[in-house]
């Protein structure tokens, strides 16, 4: 310790308890003067009666049963509201459970801020075997923006600041902070903490892109004859709802929204090509990315998914300048936060001439128009089992009547049909497996969503991805959320028919148990429970839920053998000649 650190320990332990402070209030007091009204947690040592104090102090603490559900809450609440969603866990293996949705946030650009409780600081550093013993700083720093650690009460204040500022400032990203249990009974003269809060300003800036990069990039689109605007999340997240618009219709240009920017501007606008989104990307020759990376989801910008090589020229906003030419040229760069890039491109619009050729408009519209008519057809069936585009046509008209429900989705088939079958209506209104497609988001993110917005949460989850935080459905009921979770239910991971290539007893490595009654499980909790066979089932069983806002699962019973290998991204698994000799089997996938 300090010598003034010591000299403050020494005086407060003189002084009247009432004039006192401590580490787990100076925490609280940290997070509160911040804004920070909520935790995603899990209890344990040295934590756990910090959530407690929290709890006491008027925060909401959302105590969860694993750490990883916890920290997709904060990561989410952290894109929903441009402030850092905070997850608390106790230290080695809870800190470990948490490091996964702490790495997610960063790859997702969101911003979060993962505070775990440590173990006794020497006996850790000279590894003599402490409780939960790790060195959880260093295991931190390769998978966040910033790791800080507290040494003294004292730095709380400051500490949190700098937490906050990371996670929200520039490019958003997870920030990790570590935090000794025993700076947290570290006591210290009241009126001296109160001084060493820090109320963060300001921390993340409006970035007003150079004037010369404007003019560039409205040169590019000068010259468009047949222009694409594709919008992404890190657009969502700016929340310049208005000035996207704005700027999508005063250009006129037909925009294609990545999954969890659908909304921003409905799906049902007469402008989104998400429809023709083939037509687009290969014929398009000025694409403005905003907010978007060019990375696997979009094929990195090449091959033929993209046209002709060299027949694009991008104009992308980003607040991240190194992400300019990650994986093809950027002809106009604009570096910037989304709000300020459209704002100047607004401006700099006018008198510009800027107007797509009609002959593209009607391209466009004809394509979105025929594959639009083509789908209506499929969403009407009543196929028993139901196959995937049944549910979702009771899905997307449970949405289309209660626009302000945010819809949470995980799963294969599940995931990518439901994407294009689903329409949005709001801004930030679908939430997703994000940038790395990663399972077991669906449960932490619903909470999350019901826990920020007050509104009610779909949450359609292929029932491998449900496995992955099913637990949490405890969670919902006893926070009594409103949150309906429909399980699109076909036996298994991508299809439930599959078989033991070996001819053994064990079964296929992609099967779960046959018409498991994952219903029942809602029910050991209190919830509602319904086993939905019929788009009839499922369509009372859903606007039910909507409308009484209990927590209630519906097993949705899906045909075994209507999905396919790894839905839409079945070409990224690897092959090998050896391999197709080998298994016949491996030919038809
Ligand atoms: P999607 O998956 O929807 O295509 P990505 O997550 O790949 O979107 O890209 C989001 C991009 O948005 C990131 O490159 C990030 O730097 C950027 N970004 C995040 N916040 C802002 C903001 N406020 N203004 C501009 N760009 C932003
Ligand atoms: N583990 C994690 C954390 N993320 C992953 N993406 C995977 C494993 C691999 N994986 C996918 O990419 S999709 C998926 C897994 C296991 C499950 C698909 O099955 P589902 O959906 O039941 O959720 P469908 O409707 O049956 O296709
Ligand atoms: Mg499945």
């Amino acid at each position: 310790m300090t010598a003034s650190a010591m000299t403050a320990v020494t005086e407060a332990e003189n002084a009247n308890v009432d004039d006192l402070t401590d580490g787990f209030h100076l925490l609280i007091d940290a997070l509160k003067i911040n804004g920070i009204e909520t935790i995603y947690n899990v209890p344990g040592i040295p934590i756990t009666d910090l959530g407690r104090y929290a709890q006491a102090q008027g925060m909401r603490v959302i105590s969860f049963r694993h750490e990883q559900h916890a920290g997709y809450a904060a990561s989410v609440a952290g894109f929903l509201t441009k402030m850092p969603g905070v997850c608390m866990t106790v230290s080695a293996p809870g800190f470990m459970n948490g490091l996964t949705a702490l790495a997610n946030a960063t790859t997702n650009c969101w911003p979060m801020i993962l505070i775990s409780g440590s173990s006794e600081r020497e006996i850790v550093d000279l590894a003599q075997g402490d409780y939960e013993e790790m060195d959880q700083l260093a295991v931190a720093k390769p998978f966040c923006k910033a790791a800080y650690r507290l040494n003294y009460a004292e730095d709380i204040g400051i500490a949190v600041a700098r937490a906050i500022r990371s996670a929200v400032s520039g490019r958003p990203g997870g920030v990790y902070l570590d935090i000794p249990g025993a700076i947290l009974g570290q006591v210290m003269k009241a009126a001296e903490g109160e001084r060493s809060l820090v109320k963060v300003i300001d921390p993340a800036q409006r970035q007003i892109p150079a004037p010369s990069a404007v003019e560039r990039a409205i040169e590019v689109m000068k010259g468009a004859k047949r222009p694409l605007i594709v919008i992404g999340k890190g657009a969502a997240y700016d929340q310049s709802d208005d000035v996207i618009r704005e700027l999508v219709e005063k250009s006129g240009y037909p925009f294609l929204p990545m999954s969890m920017a659908k909304g921003l501007l409905p799906d049902t606008h007469p402008q989104c090509a998400s429809a023709a989104r083939s037509l687009v990307l290969k014929d398009s020759d000025v694409v403005i990315m905003m907010g978007a990376r060019i990375n696997w989801l979009l094929s990195h910008g090449k091959g033929r998914q993209w046209g002709e090589p060299g027949s694009k020229r991008f104009v992308q906003i980003d607040i991240e300048a190194e992400e300019m030419d990650s994986n093809v040229e950027i002809a106009a760069p604009l570096v910037g936060d989304v709000g300020s890039c459209c704002e100047a491109l607004l401006k700099a619009m006018d008198g510009a001439g800027i107007a797509p050729p009609q002959n593209w408009l009607d391209q466009v519209h004809t394509k979105a128009q025929g594959n639009m008519e083509k789908m209506a057809a499929r969403l009407q069936n009543n196929n028993i089992p139901m196959d995937y585009h049944a549910a979702l046509g009771v899905i997307k008209q449970a949405i289309s009547d209660n626009p302000d429900t945010i819809l949470v989705n995980e799963g294969a088939n599940t995931l990518d049909l439901a994407r294009s079958i689903v329409n949005i209506h709001k801004p930030r209104h679908r939430i997703d497996v994000g940038t790395w497609g990663v399972m077991g988001i669906g449960m932490g993110s619903a909470i999350a969503a019901a826990v920020e917005t007050g509104k009610r949460v779909l949450a359609v989850e292929g029932d491998s991805a449900f496995g992955f935080c099913g637990m949490e459905i405890e969670t919902v009921c006893r926070y009594n959320l409103p949150i309906c979770t429909v399980i699109f239910n076909n036996n298994g991971i991508y299809r439930g028919d599959g078989e033991n290539w070996g001819g053994g007893d064990d079964p296929a490595t992609t099967v779960f148990v046959k018409d498991a009654r994952y219903d029942q499980m809602m029910e050991a909790f209190g919830g509602v429970g319904v086993w939905a066979k019929t788009p009839d089932e499922l369509r009372r069983a859903v606007y039910e839920a909507l409308e009484s806002g209990k927590p209630t699962l519906i097993n949705a019973a899906i045909d075994p053998a209507a999905g396919k290998e790894s839905g839409n991204i079945g070409n990224l698994n690897p092959s090998s000649v050896v391999a197709q000799a080998r298994y016949p089997q491996a030919k038809k996938i």
